[in-house]
């Protein structure tokens, strides 16, 4: 068993509970705007993940439940966002909700189309079947999800790194805006 703290949806820590933090130095070729992310500090945190895993990785019928803190910010206009991967299980599906602020959640098929669901606190979403996903903060406090999903899901960050999504989230006008990706 864990304990969820809910006003920030973080986990109690524990030995089943893993802790990973994504600085924007290993976000390289994530981002759109490779100048702009190589002005700001690499070391700077993007994201955190705590994954509460009380099956081992793999495990057929299992699930793990995890918690994503997305930081506010933007490298040029693009909101700060997590690496986002297909599930390596293609029709492994998975759910988040929203605890605080504000944000998008992008998905993409496999035939590259793209789409988004606005965040708030409350909002719960499914990850359907064949789907990459990936979350970008949009306002200007951290951005707070918990998620739940298969324990033999496995995650594919590879074919996101190579081709990456069929669209952007960034700031237009002050407002954020789905922006079809140059190919
Ligand atoms: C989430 C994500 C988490 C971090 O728990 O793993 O938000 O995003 P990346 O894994 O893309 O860095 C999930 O979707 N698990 O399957
Ligand atoms: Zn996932």
């Amino acid at each position: 068993m864990v304990r969820i703290d809910w006003t920030s949806g973080l986990l109690q820590p524990s030995k089943e509970v893993h802790e990973s933090v994504k600085k924007l130095g290993q976000l390289e070729g994530i981002f759109e705007n490779a100048a702009a992310l190589k002005a700001l500090d690499p070391r700077t945190a993007v994201y955190r993940v705590q994954a509460w895993c009380p099956v081992p990785e793999g495990t057929e019928g299992g699930l793990f439940w995890g918690t994503t803190v997305v930081e506010p910010g933007r490298v040029d206009s693009e909101y700060f966002m997590t690496h986002g991967h297909f599930h390596l299980k293609r029709d492994r599906t998975e759910c988040y909700a929203t605890v605080e602020g504000e944000g998008a959640l992008i998905l993409m098929n496999e035939t590259r189309t793209t789409w988004m669901e606005p965040m708030s606190p409350g909002s719960v979403h499914l990850v359907p079947p064949h789907v990459a996903h990936r979350v970008a903060n949009t306002g200007s406090n951290a951005l707070r999800f918990v998620a739940c999903w298969p324990s033999d899901a496995g995650h594919d960050y590879e074919s996101i790194r190579k081709h990456g999504f069929g669209a952007r989230v960034v700031c237009v006008d002050g407002k954020a805006t789905l922006v079809r990706s140059a190919v």
